[in-house]
């Protein structure tokens, strides 16, 4: 839905109703971009600014967020949100956040020892988020990352991932009644208990999508874990401008395909990206101001993956990081924006 398609809807309902929702605003521009991150931190509209791995500088500034994620190439580009108009920021107990142009990064880290595991810390971390998001007028969540470590470690229900599912649920509690935001969760190799949770959010509710080619991960059946993965497949952002695409792997139905065998998951992988975008209303493909990020298991991999990717999507830009997928056979997971 364009902008001026939505106006006369808006006016309507805006003379019925004494406090009309705001227009929806234009999506945050993510991007990679090579730069000194105090610059970047000064300009106008900085939402929130990533940089990737163990070996780049911490910052005090709320915006500032350091990945527990590898990149493969270095030196790797931080990732860039902005927004139209000035931004504040602040904390609130544990949690870090800034705000602008109707948008909202919140972010969260836990130590996994201050909180009794996997399970337990994934509920803290989402109730703290919850109590937060209810405080400020941008409580629409729109898309969430989580970062945890060793997320395939333990057997059957015991796996941490699927710990990290129960806890998500347990602690989200009527969070997104109104749908489940897009979402990624991937293992990092950060050696600590370190659990990373960021989100986007939106004072407009945006419209979850899923994939014809999956199965909600809501609905997946219980030899999958005791608790199904709450996140949609992608998000709609209010102004149907930007396509949020959760992280998406071989998964075909329910089932991971072709186990262990990346090339073939890499061609499953985009063919599930091509049904999500075309199932969204989005133009086919990704374009060179949709930026990816491809988690790659295996390191020796890297390689492929970056070669088959620009291949596919050349110019499009995308950052290889070192990260395990919550299932212990796939090897390749992507996720990213594509703007309208
Ligand atoms: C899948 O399709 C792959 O638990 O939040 C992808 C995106 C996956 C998000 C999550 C998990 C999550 O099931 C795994």
């Amino acid at each position: 839905m364009t902008p001026l398609s939505f106006r006369p809807e808006v006016m309507i309902q805006g003379s019925e109703n004494p406090q009309p929702d705001p227009m929806p605003h234009r999506a945050p521009r993510v991007s990679y971009r090579m730069s000194d991150p105090a610059m970047v931190l000064a300009e106008t509209g900085t939402l929130a600014l990533f940089a990737f791995g163990a070996s780049t500088p911490l910052h005090d500034d709320p915006r500032w967020m350091q990945i527990a994620l590898e990149p493969f190439e270095t030196p790797a580009p931080l990732e860039l949100w902005q927004v139209e108009g000035e931004v504040t920021h602040g904390r609130d107990g544990a949690v870090r956040w800034s705000a602008g142009g109707g948008w909202l990064f919140a972010a969260l880290e836990l130590d996994e020892h201050d909180h009794d595991g996997a399970d337990a810390a994934a509920a803290i971390a989402y109730r703290t988020l919850h109590q937060f998001v209810s405080s400020r007028a941008e409580r629409h969540v729109l898309r969430v990352w989580n970062y945890l470590d060793a997320i395939n470690q333990g057997e059957g229900d015991d796996e941490r991932y699927k710990q990290f599912c129960h806890g998500r649920v347990a602690g989200m509690g009527d969070f997104f009644v109104d749908g489940f935001p897009a979402a990624t969760a991937i293992g990092h190799h950060a050696g600590t208990q370190r659990l990373q949770v960021y989100l986007l959010a939106s004072d407009q509710a945006g419209t979850p999508v899923e994939n014809p080619r999956q199965t909600s991960a809501w609905r997946y059946p219980r030899q999958y874990g005791r608790t199904p993965p709450s996140f949609a497949r992608a998000m709609s952002l209010p102004a149907g401008d930007a396509l949020a695409i959760s992280g998406t792997a071989a998964v075909v139905g329910h089932a991971s395909a072709h186990a262990d065998d990346l090339q073939q998951q890499l061609v499953e992988t985009f063919a599930n990206l091509d049904a999500l975008l075309q199932h969204a209303g989005m133009p086919s493909g990704l374009d060179t101001h949709s930026p990816l990020k491809a988690y790659v298991r295996c390191p020796g991999d890297a390689a492929q993956v970056r070669r088959f990717i620009h291949e596919r999507l050349p110019g499009v830009p995308v950052l290889l990081l070192h990260g395990d997928i919550c299932r212990g056979e796939l090897l390749v997971e992507i996720d990213g924006w594509r703007y309208a």
